[in-house]
């Protein structure tokens, strides 16, 4: 019998399946993959700013985003966005009520 993912572990997995969806066939995302995942699915970043993003988050500078590349980004992405975060969790716990 499978046992239940926690909380955390979900978190993990859903940040996985984006990346999946959106890689190519190299395993990485490429520029163009990357602005597009910038402009879908960061609207709270300003979006003049993903070429500037993408040459950070490309740490080797080999012109695309590997999975590691990826998790730093999302894991900058939540310990600079606390209080959004936490806003987003009390507005998730309201709709549960
Ligand atoms: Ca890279």
């Amino acid at each position: 019998m499978e046992r239940e993912l926690s909380g955390l572990e979900i978190a993990v997995a859903a940040m996985f399946g984006v990346f999946m969806s959106r890689r190519g066939p190299d395993g990485k995302l490429s520029k163009d993959a990357f602005l597009k995942l910038v402009k879908e699915e960061m609207s709270m970043y300003d979006q003049g700013m993903g070429d500037e993003m993408f040459k950070d988050i490309d740490r080797n500078k080999d012109g695309s985003v590997e999975f590691k590349e990826f998790a730093r980004l999302v894991a900058t992405m939540a310990s600079s966005s606390y209080k959004i975060l936490e806003s987003a969790v009390k507005q998730m716990e309201n709709k549960k009520k």
